[in-house]
């Protein structure tokens, strides 16, 4: 019987030679300082050193899109962790900053071919953002950190992000493993 074959294409979760930046929002700092050191240590357990992740502070969870986007379409990093923490309020501020976060990053990412981790909690109360910066529900830094590595390999495995582009620039080849180099000579 002729077996059907499955391609299967996932990303490991070896961080060596991988380069990260995370940025995190210094509002609401008590839960976010605890979610940056869980995503540091999972990158670094998974075998990034300190000199491949660069760490950037803004803000507020307003201001993570932008600051993403310049860190992203600089080439100069494999992934991306968007660090933040919303708390809901008595007014519609929550709302139009939750959606213009997550809506940002989504374009960073998108825009750029690099994979930005949405680590940002939006929470009904303080209690429940404890519980996901390392209590009763672990902690969303340190699956974010891991959620970057897969991403990287992923992303690197299919090429064509401004990391790759940026990489192929300073080989000296093209970003699309050769294929428009063959172009040229053919011509
Ligand atoms: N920023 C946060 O990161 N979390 C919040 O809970 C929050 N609340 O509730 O207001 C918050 N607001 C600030 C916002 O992100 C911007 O920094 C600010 O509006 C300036 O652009």
């Amino acid at each position: 019987m002729l077996e059907a074959k499955i391609t299967k294409l996932d990303g490991n979760l070896d961080a060596q030679g991988l380069r990260f930046a995370i940025v995190v929002s210094r509002f609401n700092s008590f839960i976010t300082e605890r979610l940056l050191a869980a995503a540091v240590d999972a990158l670094e357990r998974a075998g990034a050193t300190k000199e491949d992740v660069v760490v950037v502070h803004v803000p507020g969870a307003f201001e993570l899109p932008i600051i993403s986007k310049k860190l992203a379409a600089s080439g100069k990093f494999d992934a991306l962790v968007a660090i933040g923490c919303v708390l809901r309020g008595e007014t519609a501020h929550y709302d139009y900053v939750c959606s213009e976060t997550s809506r940002g990053l989504q374009l960073a990412q998108m825009d750029t071919g690099v994979p930005v981790m949405f680590c940002v909690l939006t929470c009904d109360s303080l209690e429940q953002a404890i519980d996901r910066a390392g209590l009763k529900g672990g902690n969303k830094g340190f699956e974010a950190g891991l959620g970057a590595i897969e991403m990287a390999r992923l992303a690197r495995k299919l090429g064509g992000g401004a990391r790759a582009q940026s990489a192929a620039r300073s080989s000296g080849d093209s970003a699309d493993g050769g294929a428009s180099g063959n172009k040229r000579r053919k011509k």
